[in-house]
């Protein structure tokens, strides 16, 4: 899931933790969209957030349930971990699955073309980061506006 691998990063920098956020979060988000576009051709397509989904999902019943998603990210905060659980289970039914990740797709295709680009994931996740981590997100890309 698209989302999926923002919150991996996420997770990933809250605990790292550095001074110069700004290029370690972007870095972190690159680094996980990388991972996301298995095919490698710069475009993030349903299919490739779905082998996502399923790396996650232990048990291999279609939902991935909090306890499986934070055995999935080695860090131990918790709490950034659950909040960003939280957000991506948009039907609010205590897992991540098909249903959540179609609404997280739509909202990282802005363009409406069928995939996700590098640019349209990086604005998301600096959008995400403002929305659960406004204190980090304050240090992201003065250059953000435009
Ligand atoms: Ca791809
Ligand atoms: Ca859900
Ligand atoms: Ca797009």
């Amino acid at each position: 899931m698209l989302a999926f691998w923002i919150l991996v990063a996420l997770v990933a920098f809250s605990a790292a933790q550095t001074p110069s956020g700004s290029r370690t979060i972007v870095e972190a988000l690159k680094t996980s969209y990388n991972r996301v576009d298995t095919n490698g051709d710069g475009k993030l397509v349903p299919s490739e957030f779905q082998a996502s989904l399923n790396v996650a999902d232990k048990d291999h019943n279609g939902k991935v349930i909090f306890r499986e998603y934070i055995g999935s990210s080695t860090t131990a905060d918790r709490d950034l971990a659950e909040k960003i659980f939280n957000h991506f289970d948009f039907d609010n039914d205590g897992h991540l699955d098909d249903d959540d990740l179609k609404v997280a797709f739509a909202q990282l295709d802005v363009n409406r073309d069928g995939g996700v680009s590098l640019a349209e994931y990086l604005t998301e996740g600096t959008t995400l980061l403002a929305i659960l981590l406004p204190s980090v997100a304050s240090t992201v890309a003065p250059t953000a506006a435009g």
